[in-house]
């Protein structure tokens, strides 16, 4: 941890650098804050930062802050190949993530979570079963609410359940959770990383520094995960649990039976759930739910509150989100599926037909995937985004129709829909061509979704 004879360079002040400024200015710390938006953007932050004592700086004071620098906090938006960062290294100071931060003021054990799809359901449901079983906790990360404060203010000894993305574990030096968790690695951020191998090593960081008291959660039935059991070097240097049908280690190990998930190890074989009592829909979901349990059960939770905790917990917002019942349709708000696995999961776990709306912005996937569940599931795909053609290209069956937005695409969607439909919003993309967060799309829908008038009709674009 960094100290008053510090000076630390904040790199992007996002969510991520306005709570590592606020944090390390409560310890005393002295802190220089660098973005890249123009000056007329940053207004808001550099009112909060100069009230801490915060210099903000543009490219052109950037060399002297370097000079000056004895540390960098980097936010996980910006690249490691960003000049700010290179400026830094090149002199010498180490760069670190707010997650690492996090990690070195904790005061009570860790448990992350990581993987491509299903992090802030996990890592949320962890949260609720620690909760459920009277384990003090604190939950945060790429969830949203920045992990440096949740750390700072966890009481000694609490929980701090984190979720972390591989932006956030490129820039980790001594991070080692207690309990790690890999849900899956599928294809997304390859507009970052340049290939599905280097994504996956930044995903696999989460272990990088465990040791031999901590244990890693790994999904037995998803291929990057697996190559950790099979692969000739033994990559995690803790113990090693598992989840799903191809649990089939000796230790402590969760997988489904038929509707029940059981819960094994060497002895015994516990019944711990009836999947059709969990408020989570999919399979997708019950594969988070199976990683939740088991994060919980080593953290040493009782089964008793696991079970309870399962069945209460309801699903977050913009996740197969019913937003809305009329005329016998259902509308899903899925916002939250930002890469192609995602909206195939949705696909496979809505019933009845479905109206697809999908697009947005590509992070360099192959939208393949995602073009042959929807020839599966979907009665019409409607497509928006500057991924819409590329989408497309890949969809062979369903009627496909092109929107220039998401009101002509939720227009388009009332128009066709007939009572039993589902329409779902599932994009499989991120949102940023259209709007400012996946967030923000979800309630849009939602709106567009509550104007649809009887008889197809939508009432907010007529
Ligand atoms: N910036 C630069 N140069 C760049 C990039 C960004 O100066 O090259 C500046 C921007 O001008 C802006 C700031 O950096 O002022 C934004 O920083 P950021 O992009 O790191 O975003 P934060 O607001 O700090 O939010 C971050 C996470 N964002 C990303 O990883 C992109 C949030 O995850 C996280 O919730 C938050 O920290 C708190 O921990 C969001 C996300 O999209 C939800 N995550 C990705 C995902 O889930 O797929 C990984
Ligand atoms: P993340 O935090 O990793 O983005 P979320 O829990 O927020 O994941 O879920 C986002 C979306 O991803 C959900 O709406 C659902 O469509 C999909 N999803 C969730 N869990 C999984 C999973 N285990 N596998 C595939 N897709 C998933």
């Amino acid at each position: 941890m960094y100290g008053a004879h510090d000076s630390v360079i904040i790199i992007g002040v996002g969510r991520s650098g306005m709570a590592t400024a606020k944090v390390l200015r409560e310890r005393g710390v002295g802190v220089v804050a660098y973005d890249d938006a123009p000056s007329e953007r940053l207004g808001m932050q550099r009112e909060e930062l100069a009230a801490l004592g915060v210099p903000l700086v543009g490219p052109q004071e950037l060399p002297s802050a370097v000079r000056a620098a004895t540390g960098a906090v980097v936010s996980p938006g910006v690249p490691l190949t960003h000049p700010a960062v290179r400026a830094v290294q090149a002199a010498g100071v180490a760069v670190i993530s707010e997650i690492e931060l996090a990690y070195t003021i904790a005061r009570g054990p860790l448990i992350a979570v990581t993987g491509s799809k299903g992090k802030s359901t996990t890592t949320a449901l962890i949260g609720h079963l620690l909760t459920e079983a009277g384990l003090t906790n604190r939950v945060g990360g790429n969830i949203g609410n920045p992990l440096v404060i949740e750390a700072a203010a966890a009481p000694h000894g609490a929980w701090i359940v984190a979720e972390v993305s591989s932006f956030q574990l490129e820039s980790i030096r001594t991070f080692a959770p207690r309990i790690s968790v890999l849900l899956n690695i599928t294809e997304d951020h390859l507009d970052r990383y340049p290939s599905m191998e280097e994504y996956a090593e930044a995903k696999y960081r989460i272990f990088a520094n465990q040791s031999r008291g901590d244990v890693f959660i790994g999904n037995a039935d998803d291929a990057y995960c697996a190559l950790l059991r099979t692969g000739k070097t033994r990559r995690v240097p803790c113990p090693a649990a598992w989840f799903g049908t191809n649990a089939s280690d000796r230790g402590l190990r969760l997988v489904r039976l038929g509707d029940i998930l059981v819960v094994r190890d060497r002895r015994r074989e516990v019944p711990l759930v009836s999947v059709s009592d969990l408020r989570l829909r999919g399979t997708h979901n019950v594969a988070n739910a199976m990683a939740a349990a088991l994060a919980a059960l080593h953290a040493g939770a009782p089964l008793e509150a696991v079970r309870r905790g399962l069945t209460t917990f309801a699903p977050l917002p913009h996740r197969l989100a019913t937003v809305h019942v009329a005329d016998g349709v259902t509308w899903i708000d899925d916002s939250k599926a930002t890469n192609p696995a995602a909206t195939v999961a949705a696909l496979e776990a809505v019933d009845g037909p479905v109206i697809l709306i999908a697009g947005g912005r590509s992070k360099k996937t192959d939208f393949r995937p995602l073009g042959h569940a929807a020839a599966r599931r979907a009665k019409r795909v409607i497509l928006i985004g500057e991924a819409a053609r590329d989408i497309g290209l890949h969809i062979d069956g369903p009627p496909v129709q092109y929107a220039r937005d998401l009101e002509e695409a939720v227009s388009a969607a009332a128009a066709a829909a007939v009572a039993g439909d589902a329409v779902l919003l599932s994009p499989g993309c991120a949102s940023f061509d259209m709007f400012e967060s996946a967030e923000q799309r979800g309630e849009r829908f939602a709106v567009l979704a509550r104007s649809t008038g009887a008889g197809g009709r939508n009432v907010a674009a007529s």
